[in-house]
């Protein structure tokens, strides 16, 4: 028999190339939020795939950006950090691309200081032409001894396999680290509050969503009366400003129910669990720099 190999491998690129999109797709479960906006994912998050003769343990990064504030400075160290923490690297780039951008340049730079094992991964082939892949693959590929380049449709489902099967070739033999049963080494808590955020991301409108933090403030489970167990799960969205408290809030408090309503829904399906949301809304102006709160987003 194959003997069992499992690794570390951490997931790399700018921001919006579709990192937390592939995670979610390969693990099968949603366990980072996505949205078509920059700066989405704030942590390092684990997502694990389980198969026949491996585990492979995906840690999902924050995108590469150009960093404003404590909170991005943070989010940047935890995925630069993230290169050397780990077995593999998959450098994730979009298929449009027909240079090496700055912001790809960096992260680039960063792999080859580090002599990483690392995977090329090309993402959003849906969106391009074979010429224009060919000329990325040459252009990346004589720069870097890569374990391989992947082309790959995350939203069309192309590439996957193939994909796995190279990140088995480069993994060392190695016991399964979590649970087989486990996909995500998230707590329930951290779960509802990556799901919180998605929504509201996803349904609010430019500046207000890259403001908010979420947090879990208590979460209880209990029996119904018919014997069902549901969690009682109050959360607070944190904000920077009064005007934007008001738009989260909206109408009548329809934003708010539409935020809590979707990910009532998502997070119900994902944990096979009734779940009671009561969401809040705060001001705390300047979050973003006040050190314990970033603290939250270190890497862990
Ligand atoms: N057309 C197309 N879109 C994709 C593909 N993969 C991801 N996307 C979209 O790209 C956008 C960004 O996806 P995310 O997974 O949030 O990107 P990310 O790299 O995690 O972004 P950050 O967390 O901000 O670093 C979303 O709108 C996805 O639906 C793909 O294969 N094809
Ligand atoms: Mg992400």
């Amino acid at each position: 028999m194959e003997e069992f190999k499992s690794g570390f491998v951490s997931v790399i690129g700018r921001t919006n190339v579709g990192k937390s999109s592939l995670i979610n797709e390969l693990v099968g479960e949603k366990i980072a939020a996505v949205a078509n906006k920059v700066q989405t994912t704030r942590t390092a998050i684990r997502g694990i795939v389980n198969r026949p003769n491996s585990q492979i343990i995906f840690v999902d990064t924050p995108g590469i950006h150009k960093p404003k504030t404590k909170l991005s400075d943070t989010m940047i160290e935890t995925a630069f950090g993230m290169i050397q923490e780990v077995d593999l690297v998959l450098f994730v780039i979009e298929a449009t691309s027909t240079e090496i951008g700055r912001g790809d340049q960096k992260i680039f730079d960063r792999i080859k200081e580090a002599g990483k094992k690392t995977i090329l991964v090309i993402n959003k082939i849906d969106l391009t032409s074979k010429e224009n892949l060919a000329q990325l693959i040459e252009m990346y590929a004589k720069e870097y001894p890569f374990e391989a380049v992947v082309p790959i449709s995350t939203v069309k489902k192309k590439g996957l396999e193939e994909l796995l099967q190279e990140i088995e070739k480069t993994l060392k033999p190695g016991p399964a680290y979590y649970d087989q049963e486990e996909y995500t080494d998230q707590t329930l808590r951290q779960l509802v509050e990556e799901i919180v955020r998605e929504k509201a991301l996803k349904l609010l409108q430019d500046e207000v969503p890259h403001g908010i933090f979420v947090e879990v403030e208590k979460m209880k489970s209990r029996k119904t009366k018919n014997a069902e167990f549901i969690y009682d799960v109050d959360c607070c969205i944190y904000c920077q400003r009064d005007s934007h408290k008001g738009i989260i809030i909206g109408k009548n408090g329809q934003m708010l129910k539409k935020i809590g309503t979707y990910a009532r829904e998502d997070l119900e399906k994902m944990i096979d669990c009734k779940i009671n949301l009561k969401l809040w809304v705060k001001v705390n102006q300047d979050w973003m720099n006040n050190e314990n709160l970033v603290k939250k987003f270190k890497l862990q």
